[in-house]
């Protein structure tokens, strides 16, 4: 075929450079782009960007090189009802995920492929996830007609020439394909438009067997930038299970002890749950020191010395903007103060940003995130959409752990679950053994509170290892697999498992634990544990630390009373919990592992007893 190339093909990949042409006949764009990831091209595309009045550049004294997106109104968030794991059999995809056969999905999206990047340039984006080489990480090609795509991808992923080398002339890669769906007509510009599809037409699927994404019609986050939860969790937790290794939607964090001693944590906690301010922590405890290896996902492998090894496949942060603060999370704020793009956030009248929970009034009038003007007070509605985001370069955290690109990877010493519990699970426990920690992951949830979807107040949410929305296969199977990596290692290197909750409240409604900052001497109970010492009491949930084992040196606020609270047994709340597992197993059938309800019937002949 005759394609109009912008720029010289990069690669001898024959394979790839036949799937780029392929892909080019059935979307018909103008021409295609090989990015380089270079800074000039980020800054080429930002001024394409600014020119079609997509961008809006941010005054550069106050916000260097920054930009402002406002999206569509229905293109605000992933869309997990159009969110599709289409393996061969139903069953691989499990009662999790949304399912359509592949041959039928393929040709329902080829027919909206076609010709949906008329009048516009399609970018090919070698990419990769993880250090450039390191055996840890994948390489990914996302195909986009979206230069917003292309520039969040260069600061959320290794981006370009160097990706290329690694792939070599034969090399293989995860094909992900996407468009926003939206083509030009002849002299048509998106004149300040986001351009999408509308909802119906939006689909994101993943196609297991082949290791494909196939996205169309959404320009956001997660629906459009492939490398993300796509790749790194829907795919990579495929390719995890058969390869025996672990893709997880967790943050990795290095906790430093006065002495200089050091362990690395990795923690699941479902969306909104605070998981980059965990990452990000400032101690309020002397001495101790947080440093950040990823907020979001965390890729593990066995080295040869038999301990776990994780890398942040990702090189930047797509955060949620309303609520962070300079007393939330400072750390985040520093990142994003340069380099930064913002979606939906408001734009203030000497071209910087803000947003509700930034911590100070907005500054006179504002442009809202649907292009209005908005005056604290007086206007209706958020000046910035509640899942407004930066995306910020990692390295520019102030808090990066010089070990966060290491391709080797960082040891892990303890995995945290956690999710939003006001009653029932104390502050913090610890599993017994490695198939009691995945029994924990396996019933993670949040509380859902009277006001959201209809749903009974206290009534808990599952959300397993906060994978809900990420696991590419049967959860049943990846229950197992989880299993299966914990029997294969050697017992005395395997992490610790632990289970947090930041979110008790007392009868009234009061949160009984500060949070934050403090979570750090919550840290270093754990930190002391994972050394075999740290004060711990055997109770029917697990290892719980006595009265005192937690450091409340200078924590005034949380009073002995509220301490015995948060560390108090509930008996009858975790009964009422057995009931609630039992129908949450009940959807896994015979794929729910027999170790897992060895571990409930055992949880409930203890508790039983006690
Ligand atoms: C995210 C999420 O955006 O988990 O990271 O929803
Ligand atoms: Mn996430």
């Amino acid at each position: 075929m005759s394609v109009k190339y912008i720029n010289a093909i990069p690669t001898k990949n024959a394979k790839l450079v036949q799937w780029v042409e392929e892909w080019a006949a059935i979307c018909q764009p103008e021409g295609i782009y090989w990015c380089d990831g270079s800074k000039a091209e980020y800054d080429k595309m930002s001024d394409v960007l600014v020119a079609s009045g997509l961008a809006t550049r941010l005054n550069d004294k106050k916000r260097p090189n920054s930009l402002l997106f406002r999206s569509d109104a229905s293109d605000v968030a992933r869309v997990e009802n159009r969110t599709y794991i289409a393996s061969e059999k139903q069953e691989d995809a499990g009662p999790t995920n949304n399912w359509i056969d592949p041959k039928e999905l393929k040709k329902t999206m080829l027919d909206l492929y076609q010709g949906c990047m008329k009048g516009r340039t399609m970018y090919v984006i070698p990419f990769s996830m993880g250090p450039v080489g390191s055996n840890i990480a994948k390489i990914g090609v996302e195909l986009t007609d979206s230069a917003y795509v292309v520039i969040n991808m260069h600061t959320m992923t290794r981006v370009g020439s160097k990706v290329l080398e690694v792939l070599g002339d034969n090399g293989e890669y995860v094909a992900c394909m996407h468009t926003v769906g939206k083509p030009l007509a002849a002299g048509e510009s998106d004149n300040g438009v986001w351009p999408c599809a509308p909802i119906e037409k939006k689909y994101i699927a993943h196609f297991p067997e082949t290791k494909e994404i196939w996205s169309f019609g959404s320009g956001y986050g997660g629906n459009a930038l492939l490398g993300k939860k796509c790749l790194a969790l829907r795919i990579a937790s495929v390719q995890a299970h058969e390869e025996g290794w672990l893709a997880e939607h967790m943050l990795i964090l290095k906790l430093t002890s006065p002495e200089g001693k050091v362990k690395f944590v990795a923690g699941a906690f479902p969306s909104a749950c605070g998981k980059t301010n965990l990452a990000m922590l400032i101690p309020t405890i002397p001495g101790w020191k947080v440093e950040t290896i990823g907020d979001d996902i965390a890729w593990m492998k066995y080295g040869k010395d038999g301990q776990l090894y994780a890398i942040n496949p990702e090189a930047g942060f797509f955060g949620v903007a309303p609520g962070t603060s300079m007393s939330s999370n400072p750390n985040a704020m520093h990142s994003s103060e340069k380099d930064t793009i913002f979606t939906n956030v408001a734009l203030t009248e000497d071209g910087d940003v803000w947003w509700e929970g930034i911590g100070y009034k907005a500054p006179g009038k504002l442009i809202d995130w649907k292009g209005n003007v908005w005056e604290e007070g007086k206007s209706e509605g958020a000046a910035a959409h509640a899942n407004a985001r930066f995306t910020a370069k990692a390295g520019n955290c102030p808090c990066i752990a010089p070990e966060w690109q290491d391709p080797a990877g960082v040891p892990i010493s303890a995995f945290l679950f956690g999710g939003r519990r006001p009653s029932t699970v104390p502050l913090v426990h610890q599993s017994t053994s490695w198939n009691h920690g995945v029994f924990m992951g396996s019933i993670v949830g949040s509380e859902v509170t009277a006001a959201a979807l209809d749903l009974k107040a206290g009534t808990v949410r599952r959300d397993p290892f906060a994978m809900l929305p990420f696991c590419g296969y049967n959860m049943g199977d990846y229950f197992q697999h989880w299993i299966n990596v914990g029997s294969k290692a050697d017992q005395s290197k395997l992490p610790k498992i632990f289970f947090v909750n930041w979110f008790r409240k007392t009868a009234d409604g009061k949160w009984l634990w500060p949070g934050f900052g403090d979570n750090s001497r919550v840290l270093k109970w754990i930190f002391e544990r994972c050394d075999g010492a740290g004060k711990a009491i055997e109770t029917p949930i697990g290892f719980m630390p006595t009265a005192d084992a937690i450091d409340r040196s200078g924590l005034e606020s949380v009073t002995d009373a509220d301490m015995k609270e948060l560390l108090s047994l509930d008996i009858e709340g975790w009964k009422n919990e057995i009931a609630s597992i039992k129908e949450h197993y009940a959807k896994f059938g015979t794929k729910l592992p027999k170790a897992l309800t060895e571990e409930l019937n055992g949880l409930e002949s203890r508790l039983n007893k006690a």
